[in-house]
């Protein structure tokens, strides 16, 4: 499909931007792995902060880069299937909004004004700016939203018995998902911690606010991959040679999701002693019911890829998984998004030990849980929105790969180096390792009273991982910008490959209707939350005190300010 000079050009911005910015990223990323091996015996490397370069790793890979691409598929997605470009001056709004706050959030980042990770939990401060570039990038994510439903609808009125397109349909879903879970953060951020950051408050209810932010840091997770579930469902199958094993099966999953992505952010808070045993039990529940979409994804994608194997020849059992197009470079996607499947089985185990009330006690706050989250949040959805935004790219501007058979490598590479990795920091975990921690100036340390040697081994494996991920990491920028500096061989337009359904079912009103799943989503959410808003309300002390990530003391005097 051709498409205006416009809406190239801002597709290409909110794919390159966070892409270059992926170099600060990666890079605090490797730094972690050698800070906590315990090269480095030092509190900050290059005039950059431990907790500075950490909260920039977390708040470029996981923030920026995400909603950007998310923002900039969705476009994709909406003008592909409706064949109509949504609002010019809309989507100009929208990254305009999003990038003066990823520029915000970045000075204050880089000024060292913001070293408060990218949960960004009070009592640690940030400057006003930080949670202003914050609330700015979630609002300009926000627009598209508005206008895709208007485009929606006005596709629904003239096909009302067309079944939506099961890409359509996710990505309405999930921006749904995003719009509600944002409303909590940006009453976090407006209402607690600007007036407080800006002084005009003395103390934070530090149970409200984590309780606000895992209200969306959950569905966050959600908003990560379901991208990456588009394409898996809608994609992948054709990629790989073959078709979507069941269409209903993914209008189910994703339906799911809309309505379990919310209520079960308190298995983040199954320490914090506010919050009731009940409310956590019922939020672990709710954590296994949207384990279940994922679970039905994973079927649905391994009988899509059987077929697709069996097509090619395969035979027995497991033949199938030697005939699929792994080393194609025509066929690169298939890489990216593979290599992020196979990552998401560990993700996904991991996941589920997690949210297990008494097992989490083992594991809570310990480096076991970055090796969770690698193998999700940097497995498929990393793979699947680099892979697609170099894919989206080439396509648009019609020009060929920059060296192809490092791109059809890169994913295997970084898959490698997760699995190294993330086995490190898993294996750590269990020993007690903990998350967040700059282990070289204490337990990594020979010269330390703390030191820790049965650390050395986990520290280094991880270490090794990170490596391996920092030079596929880099080699992927090579391509991407190699490819943007490549001459246009042919006329560039906006094509996503589309998967035909094996069982392509009779249109299912229920699936195809946002309303019923709608009024059960704010159901559920009312139950797992109201009880938690007003445990935390009625259990949390006296507001806390201010503190600086570096030292443990409270910033101001402690009479002042530990006042109901
Ligand atoms: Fe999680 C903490 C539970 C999924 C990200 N999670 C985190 C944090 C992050 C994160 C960032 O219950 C840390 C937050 C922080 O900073 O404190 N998580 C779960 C559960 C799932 C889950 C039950 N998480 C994700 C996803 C993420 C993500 C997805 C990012 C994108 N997580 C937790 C819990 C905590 C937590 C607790 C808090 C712990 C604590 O104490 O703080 C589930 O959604 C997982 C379901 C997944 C599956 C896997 C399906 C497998 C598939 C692949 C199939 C492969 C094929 C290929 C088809 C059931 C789909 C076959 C072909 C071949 C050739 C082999």
């Amino acid at each position: 499909m051709q498409v205006s000079k416009t809406f190239k050009r801002i597709i290409y911005l909110e794919l390159a931007i966070p892409v270059a910015l992926l170099i600060i990223g990666i890079y605090h990323g490797l730094m972690q792995t050698v800070y906590r091996a315990g090269v480095l015996h030092q509190t900050s490397f290059l005039k950059l902060d431990y907790y500075q370069g950490l909260t920039l790793h977390g708040v470029i890979n996981a923030l920026v880069l995400t909603t950007f691409f998310a923002v900039a598929f969705g476009h994709a997605t909406m003008a592909f299937y409706f064949k109509k470009e949504p609002n010019k001056k809309l989507m100009w709004l929208s990254f305009w909004l999003m990038l003066t706050g990823v520029l915000l959030a970045a000075a204050t980042m880089l000024m060292g004004k913001a070293s408060v990770l990218y949960t960004f939990y009070p009592p640690l401060k940030a400057h006003p700016l930080f949670y202003l570039g914050a609330a700015l990038l979630i609002v300009g994510s926000w627009v598209p939203l508005f206008d895709w439903v208007r485009m929606y609808n006005s596709w629904k009125k003239e096909n009302p018995e067309t079944k939506t397109p099961l890409a359509v349909l996710g990505t309405l879903i999930n921006f749904i998902i995003w719009f509600m879970c944002t409303l909590a953060v940006a009453y976090e951020v407006l209402v607690l911690l600007i007036p407080w950051s800006m002084g005009w408050t003395k103390t934070v209810n530090v149970n409200l606010a984590r309780t606000l932010f895992w209200f969306f840091g959950h569905a966050l997770v959600y908003f990560w991959l379901l991208p990456a579930y588009i394409m898996f469902y809608t994609i992948l199958p054709k990629v790989a040679g073959g078709k979507l094993y069941s269409d209903l099966a993914g209008r189910i999953a994703l339906f799911l999701f809309l309505i379990f992505s919310i209520p079960v952010g308190v298995h983040h808070q199954y320490s914090d002693p506010t919050i009731t045993r009940g409310v956590k039990f019922f939020h672990g529940l709710l954590t296994y019911g949207v384990a279940i979409p994922s679970f039905i994804t994973a079927f649905t994608i391994a009988a899509s890829l059987e077929y697709a194997g069996r097509k090619r020849g395969a035979k027995g059992l497991f033949g199938w998984m030697t005939k699929l197009p792994y080393l194609n470079k025509d066929k690169f996607l298939f890489g990216y998004f593979i290599c992020g499947l196979i990552l998401f089985i560990f993700g996904g185990v991991t996941g589920i030990i997690n949210s297990s009330y008494s097992l989490n006690n083992v594991i809570h706050n310990t480096a076991w849980l970055p090796g969770h989250f690698h193998m999700t949040v940097a497995g498929p959805v990393f793979l699947g929105i680099v892979g697609m935004s170099l894919y989206l790219y080439a396509r648009m501007s019609g020009k060929k790969i920059f060296m192809p058979a490092v791109n059809t490598i890169i994913p295997y590479l970084w898959m490698i180096g997760m699995l190294i990795f993330s086995f490190g920091m898993s294996w750590g975990g269990l020993r007690g390792e903990p998350r967040r921690t700059n282990l070289g100036i204490s337990y990594l340390n020979p010269e330390s009273a703390q030191f820790r040697p049965d650390w050395v081994p986990t520290t280094t494996i991880a270490l090794l991982g990170g490596f391996i991920m920092f030079i596929a990491g880099m080699l992927f920028v090579v391509v991407f910008f190699g490819t943007i500096f490549k001459k246009k061989t042919e006329e560039g337009q906006l094509d996503i490959p589309v998967s035909e359904a094996f069982h392509d079912e009779k249109r299912v009103p229920l699936f195809d209707r946002f309303k019923p799943w709608l009024a059960a989503m704010v159901v559920i959410i009312l139950l797992a939350y109201i009880p938690a808003l007003i445990n935390v309300n009625k259990n949390s002390g006296p507001g806390a005190p201010r503190y600086n990530i570096d030292n443990p003391m409270p910033v101001e005097n402690k009479t002042e300010t530990v006042k109901p």
